[in-house]
């Protein structure tokens, strides 16, 4: 079994992950980390924090001349708005010493974690909340999770997202893009990323990524914010991942678990699964046939690469719905902590939209439920034993 864990605030001086089970022999290097860390900055609606901070990992341990050792993998993200913001966060997040001279922050904002995380943990400054539920930590996850994404490259599977509407402008009928998607998807799911990255909001449509800017823009000059969806496809996938026998073990429940989990994240659809609970199942079912070569074929992939908790072998399509983010420049009402008094939010400095950062964050997370569904299956000690029982597999062989 593979793990991870992380640790760090937004504004502390790093963020760490351990990445723990994973097989020797396994292709990594700093650049690959790099090149998707990068690719989490993408994205129009980004704030001033952008701006500066440019995520370069350090790796530790666990790799050894580009190639895993087996053994736990240590990494560290410095956190740039550290030392290079004026609000003197070595000061306000300072690991010895008291508070004395710290403003507290008392006024908790709609829709973030502020306020229950606060009474939860009991703090009068809302200041550790708003660290640690950040999505800052999103960059160290995505570090830890392109580790198993580096195990996926290795038997042909990619993982590619892209986004299909920010707010209310984007895809709204499958009909418009499927053909697009499809053809794209022949080539692996790393075409779409090809094709979403050189968009300013990660769409594969340029007219639809014009008309999202605007709209962000002019959302931005309201005060406003803007949530969306995007879609994770992972291609290659072989069928037989994850299990029916018992709940904890199913595919779909998992990758749920693994979109829901990044931060702002509040639905998940497998394949057309909102769209098909209103359809007649006659126009929902991928109908089975053999192909000249022996193999079971879908003939459409509505259910989004799973049946019964496993993979089928067609591309798994995982779609997130995000929130809006809850820091707004118009101000929200709320209650300030210290004093019990109605006041309006005060204003951070934010996001207006991270939409398609989150479908980044979303690939990682999703690779890593793959691959841990990989391992389950053709789990070794080395890459090399694990290819020999990819290869002698009955259903990969
Ligand atoms: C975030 C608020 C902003 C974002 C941050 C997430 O940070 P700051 O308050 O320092 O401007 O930039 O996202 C990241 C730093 C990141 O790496 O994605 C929040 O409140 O969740």
């Amino acid at each position: 079994m593979l793990r991870y864990l992380t640790s760090g605030e937004s504004h502390g001086e790093a963020l760490i992950g351990i990445v723990e089970g994973m097989p020797s022999g396994v292709p990594l290097t700093t650049e690959v980390i790099n090149h998707h860390l990068a690719r989490r900055w993408l994205g129009f609606g980004r704030g001033g924090r952008a701006k500066f901070e440019h995520d370069l990992i350090h790796i530790y341990s666990g790799v050894r001349f580009s190639k895993t050792i087996a053994s736990p993998i240590a990494l560290r993200l410095d956190n740039a708005a550290y030392t290079k913001d004026k609000s003197g966060w070595p000061h306000v997040m300072s690991i010895d010493g008291g508070a004395e001279g710290i403003e507290r922050v008392t006024l908790p904002r709609p829709g973030h974690a502020d306020l229950e995380g606060a009474r939860k943990y009991g703090f009068n400054d809302i200041r550790p909340v708003i660290d640690r539920a950040s999505a800052r930590e999103t960059a160290i996850r995505v570090a830890c999770c392109t580790i198993a994404r580096q195990l996926l490259k290795q038997f042909g599977i990619e993982i590619g997202s892209h986004v299909l509407r920010i707010g209310d402008v984007g895809i709204d009928s499958e009909d418009t893009y499927m053909d697009q998607r499809d053809q794209l998807l022949f080539k692996g799911a790393e075409a779409i990323n090809d094709l979403a990255d050189q968009s300013q909001v990660r769409m594969i449509d340029p007219e639809l990524s014009r008309a999202c800017v605007e709209h962000i823009t002019e959302i931005k000059r309201s005060g406003d914010s803007l949530g969306g969806v995007y879609e994770v496809i992972v291609t290659g996938v072989p069928p037989g991942l994850g299990s029916y026998v018992h709940w904890d073990r199913r595919l779909g429940g998992q990758l749920a678990q693994a979109i829901l989990s990044i931060q702002a994240q509040k639905g998940v659809e497998i394949g057309n699964g909102i769209e098909n609970s209103s359809r007649p199942g006659s126009k929902v079912h991928d109908e089975i046939f053999l192909d000249p070569s022996n193999n079971y074929q879908r003939r459409t992939n509505h259910a989004g690469g799973l049946e019964g908790g496993m993979t089928n072998g067609m591309p798994i399509i995982v779609r997130g719905y995000m929130k809006p983010i809850p820091t707004l420049i118009k101000p929200l009402e709320t209650v300030d902590i210290e004093s019990g008094e109605a006041q309006p939010t005060r204003y951070e400095r934010s996001d207006v939209t991270s939409v398609p950062a989150a479908s980044t964050v979303a690939e990682a997370t999703v690779s890593w439920v793959i691959a841990n569904a990989f391992i389950d299956k053709y789990g070794a000690d080395s890459l090399d034993e694990m290819q020999k029982y990819y290869h002698s597999s009955p259903h990969t062989g």
